[in-house]
């Protein structure tokens, strides 16, 4: 038995020091929250220091998901970030990227941690970790998420704890940790529900590479969502009308099925109009981010059961959830994202899967990361993993964006990251397109119809006749697939747009 009296204990700053120019560091924690916060953020003044005597330092970011400002801000903003892997939601890491300062490559969030493993991404040299809890022999109670941290922990070649109090003792046993073997050696996943536990309530670490841990004591400081207006509002009463009617007429079993739902506003909206709806049964969820208004709907009953990979509330959310442990003890529960997006638990639970687009075809092709095509958002993240494999996979958007200045509804996307195979049902605020079974130009039809805002309708109408009839199979204008972002990139409003003929 190893004491975790064992583990050096280090300030801040000394931890940082022990993180090398060059190095690629793994960053523990999942959707900015059970990530490090002081170690990253002291190691950010390192760099400036560091910088300001003349020599060079930088590390790479390899992390589950988003992470906190410590990371995203502090390290971007002492220029100490050399690359970025998967997903981010970060104003100033956002900023870098598109500046090109920061190289980023975003990646289907169920294989980040598989590429670690598989040495694809070489050398992870460092993981912080936060930690609610360091159990006698060593192991770790992770905190608010778990992302790869498991994962980070097996692979690294040192390990550096941050060890918050602000969890202690509050979420020991709602971790399920399991680090799939590599191949030729990987098994099946026995997960045939939601709440099946497949692993241990700690993650494992080797105490030999565990070269620091910090104390802390410090909240997540998750931001809050917006309120609903009208546009999110309708998009989570055509969604929740839709699955009614499904379950109605028997496409959707009378069980219902798990549901995954995607990151930010408009998702946190739809899932709350879902628990709203009393003709919803009450629902489990299989996801990856466990957002706001799951709490709320487990407390009224409406939701029985989930899991995910990070509990991405704000404090007020989570000091619920810890004051009602009687309801939420036993029924929620926290994975790796390499379970949680995996492909062959999302096939077999049947999953039913929510996720967001900036913008959508009118062929059902999505783009959720590029704006016009080349300035990235956020990322893919796990959007991909849950549409590609889900039962039905649902993708919204509002109809416009920047005040009526963006159709989201476009004849072609600018950039693809799911494509007409994984999208089955579009729907806005304007109301639901059904693309199952549908041809290219039957689903065009369906998506303006249906979907686009009334200022895009007549353009986009004009734009599938310009091609329609000409024996193409999906009829586009290939000079004048971007007219539309053109124009708003010429006029800054895309109703502007007239089209070559
Ligand atoms: O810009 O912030 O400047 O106002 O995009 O748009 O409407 O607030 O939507 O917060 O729900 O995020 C796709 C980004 C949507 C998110 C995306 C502008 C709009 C606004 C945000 P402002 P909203 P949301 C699994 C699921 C990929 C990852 C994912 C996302 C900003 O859902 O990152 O799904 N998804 N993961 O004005 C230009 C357009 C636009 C546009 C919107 N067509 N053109 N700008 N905007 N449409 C879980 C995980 O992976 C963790």
């Amino acid at each position: 038995m190893v004491q975790n009296m064992t583990y050096p204990i280090m300030t801040d700053e000394e931890a940082a020091r022990l993180i090398k120019n060059n190095d690629t560091i793994g960053i523990g924690g999942f959707s900015s929250v059970g990530v490090p916060k002081v170690v990253p953020a002291a190691l950010a003044r390192y760099a400036i220091d560091e910088h300001e005597a003349g020599r060079a330092f930088q590390v790479g970011l390899v992390t589950g998901g988003a992470t906190g400002p410590s990371i995203d801000t502090d390290l971007t903003l002492a220029h100490a970030v050399k690359f970025r892997t998967p997903f981010q939601s970060n104003k100033d890491m956002r900023g870098a990227i598109n500046s090109g300062e920061v190289q980023y490559f975003d990646c289907h969030l169920s294989m980040i941690g598989q590429d670690v493993h598989y040495g694809f991404l070489g050398k992870i040299n460092v993981a912080i970790v936060e930690a609610s809890e360091i159990l006698p022999d060593g192991n770790l109670i992770l905190s608010t998420s778990v992302g790869i941290t498991p994962t980070l922990l097996k692979m690294a070649d040192y390990v550096i704890v941050e060890l918050n109090s602000a969890h202690a003792g509050k979420l020991t046993g709602m971790h399920d940790i399991y680090v799939p073997e590599m191949p030729p050696y990987r098994k099946p996943f026995m997960i045939t529900a939601p709440g099946d536990r497949i692993g241990t309530i700690y993650a494992e670490v080797d105490p030999k590479k565990v070269i620091a841990v910090v104390e802390t004591n410090m909240s997540d400081r998750q931001a809050g969502f917006t309120p609903l207006n009208e546009e999110t509002r309708a998009i989570g009463a055509h969604v929740s009308d839709f699955l009614v009617s499904e379950l109605k007429r028997g496409g959707i079993p009378k069980e219902f099925l798990p549901l995954q739902s995607g990151v930010g506003n408009i998702a946190n909206a739809v899932i709350g109009a879902l628990g709203d709806n009393p003709d919803v049964p009450a629902f489990s969820m299989f996801t990856e981010v466990i957002q706001n208004s799951v709490i709320d709907l487990m407390l009224k009953g409406r939701c029985n059961y989930v899991t995910g990979s990070s509990l991405s509330l704000t404090d007020d959310a989570l000091e619920t959830m810890y004051a009602n442990m009687d309801v939420f003890g036993q029924r929620v529960l926290l994975r790796s994202q390499e379970i949680t997006n995996h492909p062959e638990c999302i096939r077999r639970l049947g999953i039913i899967a929510l996720n967001t687009a900036l913008e959508a075809d009118i062929f059902g092709n999505v783009n959720s990361t590029h704006v016009c095509g080349t300035k990235m958002m956020n990322g893919i993240g796990g959007s991909a993993d849950f549409a590609r494999n889900a039962f039905l996979s649902i993708f919204t958007t509002p109809s416009t964006a920047k005040g009526g200045a963006i159709s989201s509804i476009v004849p072609m996307v600018t950039h693809t990251d799911s494509s007409e195979h994984s999208v089955r049902v579009l729907i806005t605020e304007q109301g639901i397109a059904d693309l199952r079974g549908k041809s290219p130009s039957q689903r065009a039809r369906l998506i303006i119809e249906n979907c686009a805002h009334p200022d895009y309708k007549q353009l986009l109408w004009d734009y599938l006749k310009l091609s329609e009839g000409k024996g193409f199979h999906t009829p586009h204008s290939l000079q004048n697939a971007f007219r539309m972002h053109l124009e708003f990139a010429d006029s800054g409003d895309m109703r502007n747009t007239t089209f070559l003929k």
